[in-house]
């Protein structure tokens, strides 16, 4: 009898045959954590605790089965039986612990330390709803609650608990493990996910994710990220972010002294990656427990400046956080009592550099500024990124500290972005070109076959099945019928008018316009947009409404609907990435210059065989100079030219307006037709904001953006060009893999030994 077999027996007394779907997703979840647990996790003295508020992990099982060497053997068992690995997963909830790219990062990152046989475990929070639901109605976006914890999840409860204590009463938390496994690894890593039992969600107002924000007891760990607009939100946000890092804080105390650390040198025992500033108050919090524990002040600062080190993940003002003292002053005062003292150090040290000030004049305490000073090591997540950090955002702390100074291009988990997303491309490359590129080797000899008939013509094959699954996929969950012969045209990410979801709104309408006038596209083309925005940001809402109205004019116009289709798909995940990413053709990069840090989206879709139009950002900037100016499509002003209009003052958004070419376009989002679909609220606030400010310069650019998409879908009728551009982009995908980036994370910061099986 086989595992499959005999766990099916155990769990439903009868054969893999008679099961339905959601029993053999029990079945499976049983095995693979079983065989999981059955792995033994490091040992080692040193090791990584990978702090972050965020950890979108995306579904588990394929994933699972795939790092367990066992994905083929099951699903061949399953397949023999009637059943099929793909609809069993629907059973699978998703976890959204994350908003999108510094979560996400988080998730590949994890895999990659476990694939590289390095010790290190993820801590953060264990949201029970997550980030939010996003559903739409009347062409709006509603948010809702997101349940995962069902039960028949990968939380695994441990026994360990500590006590957080706050201004008026003192918290026990809970902690719940999840597993993370390697490729193929005979050792696996932990999430360590901190909660709280008290929790409980029926204070949560029925059908929204509205809740009494005071009521800390009942509400710590319902949600990621709580609106903060308001005094109490952000109060709620100062508990969350204090209760990860001083359950995490213990955590490491307690292992290290299992190990036989006496403290004084606990830096030999653990390293603290901080993944924005969210985790930022582990410096202080360390601080707290070290001098509780016996060790004095001076002393007890060295140890952790020794151990803890900082990435940067945005440059926008917004993110960069900073929490009244006041507020703090009502849920952590011997925190408040710690920062003052780090305070008064740096403004001692460097008098009158109000820049580097922890506590600045209105009272705001910059994280950020906590973990520059008080750690050893601070990185941007991709090359221009971190000049960037160096020449302007953090410019007085990179001439204090330029040692401190590193960058660290992301990386994407190949694990996931083809071997789980695009089976068919994995296995088609392992014939090609031989397994090891899965381990982040050798994939640049496809380029070889760049001119090879045959391997363009099943590149274009492997493409066209990835269409015919997405649309598959987009019509059981959203009943959208998409044209599987039509050009795929795909912008997936959090709605932020940074990254511009506008422009590409603006674009649709401009070919809109152009089919009426009868210019009919040589293949028809499916603009495909995904994302959610932050609840209380009205402008990127706005900007969801604009898409969806355009969706259903469009839709309903039969003149245009054959040749255009634009679709936002609902509630983007993981889940809908894994089949968008792998059927596009066209990867939309189109941040305003400087403003995007990294992406890592860009990554997953070059990966997968498609063309980036992209301006010259973040990480498209390297995929720019790894595939050479002809296999990508970069239009736009640069980053130094945006980053002179800012300081400058110098953009003009309604002199662009003006110009004849655009001046139609921005008047259609107020027209009769969309006002007749859309809600004449949303639509007017969007025009006027984007002809009398535009803060993140669409208009700027939106002339080159129309002309080079043009060429492009242009340059898409000769298949063979496009596809041989495809298979530069693959072959040169090698140097975004996670593991190169966790490999330089630990040969530059954290010194860890790897372990090979
Ligand atoms: C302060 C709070 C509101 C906040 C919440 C979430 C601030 C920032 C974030 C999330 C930031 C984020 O996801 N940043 C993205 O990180 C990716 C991984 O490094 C980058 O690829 C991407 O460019 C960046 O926007």
């Amino acid at each position: 009898m086989t595992k499959l077999e005999q766990y099916t027996l155990d769990l439903f007394n009868k054969p893999i045959r008679e099961c339905t779907d959601q029993e053999l997703y029990k079945v499976l979840l049983d095995l693979v954590r079983d065989s999981s647990q059955d792995l033994p996790t490091h040992e080692d003295k040193r090791k990584l605790y990978y702090f972050s508020a965020e950890f979108l992990i995306g579904k588990l099982l394929s994933n699972n089965l795939l790092n367990l060497g066992i994905y083929d053997e099951v699903n061949d068992e399953l397949i023999a039986n009637g059943k099929n690995i793909m609809d069993i997963e629907q059973a699978e909830f998703e976890p959204s612990l994350g908003n999108g790219g510094l979560g996400r990062l988080a998730a590949c990152f994890v895999d990659s330390i476990t694939t590289l046989g390095l010790n290190g475990d993820g801590v953060g929070l264990n949201y029970h709803f997550g980030l939010f639901k996003q559903v739409f109605k009347e062409n709006q976006q509603h948010a809702i609650k997101d349940p995962w914890i069902t039960g028949d999840d990968w939380l695994i409860k441990s026994s360990k608990t500590y006590d957080v204590p706050f201004k008026d009463f003192t918290l026990t938390s809970t902690l719940y493990d999840i597993d993370v496994l390697g490729y193929n690894q005979n050792k696996r890593n932990r999430l360590r996910l901190f909660d709280l039992d008290s929790v409980n969600a029926d204070i949560i107002e029925d059908g929204t994710i509205h809740f009494d924000k005071t009521n800390i007891l009942e509400n710590l760990t319902l949600f990621l990220y709580p609106d903060d607009s308001d005094h109490e939100g952000e109060l709620l946000r100062i508990y969350q972010q204090y209760f990860m890092v001083s359950n995490g804080a213990q955590l490491i105390i307690d292992e290290a002294i299992e190990k036989g650390s006496n403290l004084h040198d606990l830096a030999d025992y653990a390293v603290i990656q901080i993944n924005d500033t969210h985790p930022a108050f582990v410096i202080p919090e360390m601080i707290r427990l070290l001098t509780g524990r016996g060790i004095d002040f001076d002393e007890a600062v060295e140890i952790v400046q020794s151990m803890t080190a900082f990435t940067n993940h945005t440059i926008l003002a917004e993110a960069l956080e900073k929490w009244p003292i006041n507020a703090l002053e009502d849920v952590i005062p011997e925190i408040v009592e710690i920062i003052r003292q780090l305070d008064a150090r740096k403004k001692a040290e460097f008098p009158g550099n109000t820049a580097v000030e922890i506590i600045d004049v209105h009272g705001n305490v910059h994280m950020a500024n906590i973990a520059i000073h008080y750690g050893f090591s601070v990185n941007g997540v991709a090359a221009l990124h971190s000049d960037i950090l160096k020449a302007e955002t953090l410019k007085d702390f990179y001439e204090i500290y330029p040692e401190k100074f590193s960058n660290k291009t992301n990386g994407i988990t190949f694990r996931r972005w083809i071997m789980d997303a695009n089976k068919e491309l994995a296995d088609y490359l392992d014939n090609l070109i031989g397994t090891e590129w899965r381990n982040n080797e050798n994939l640049e000899s496809l380029l070889d076959f760049q001119n090879d008939i045959e391997v363009i013509e099943k590149l274009r094959a492997i493409k066209f099945n990835n269409k015919l699954r997405l649309k598959k996929h987009l019509q059981d969950t959203m009943g959208v019928e998409i044209n599987e012969h039509s050009i795929i045209d795909v912008q997936i990410k959090r709605l932020h008018e940074y990254k511009r979801q506008q422009m590409n709104a603006m674009y649709v309408i401009y070919k809109y316009f152009d089919i009426k006038a009868g210019n009919i596209p040589a293949t028809p083309i499916t603009i495909l947009f995904g994302g959610k925005a932050a609840n209380a940001y009205t402008i990127a809402r706005d900007i969801i409404h604009l898409i969806l109205t355009l969706s259903e004019l469009i839709a309903n116009d039969p003149e245009v609907s054959p040749h255009l289709q634009v679709v936002m798909v609902e509630n983007y995940n993981v889940a809908h990435a894994q089949y968008l990413i792998p059927a596009a053709d066209i990867s939309e990069q189109i941040s305003l210059a400087s403003k995007e840090a990294s992406g890592t989206g860009n990554m997953k879709f070059m990966l997968n065989g498609a063309l980036t139009l992209g301006t010259m950002d973040g990480a498209n900037v390297e995929i720019h100079g790894l595939v050479g100016d002809e296999n990508i499509y970069t239009f736009g002003q640069s980053s130094e030219y945006v980053i002179n209009l800012y300081n400058t003052g110098g953009y003009n958004s309604n002199a662009f307006y003006q110009r004849d070419t655009i001046k139609p376009i921005i008047d259609f989002i107020v027209s009769d037709e969309m006002l007749a679909l859309g809600d004449s609220t949303r639509l007017n606030r969007l025009y006027n904001d984007i002809i009398s400010k535009d803060w993140f310069m669409a208009l700027l650019d939106l002339e080159d953006y129309i002309e080079t998409k043009e060429k492009m879908l242009a340059e898409y009728e000769d298949h063979t060009a496009w596809t041989q551009k495809t298979i530069v982009n693959i072959a040169k995908a090698g140097f975004f893999s996670s593991d190169r980036t966790i490999n330089q994370y630990n040969e530059e910061i954290w010194h860890l030994t790897p372990h090979k099986n």
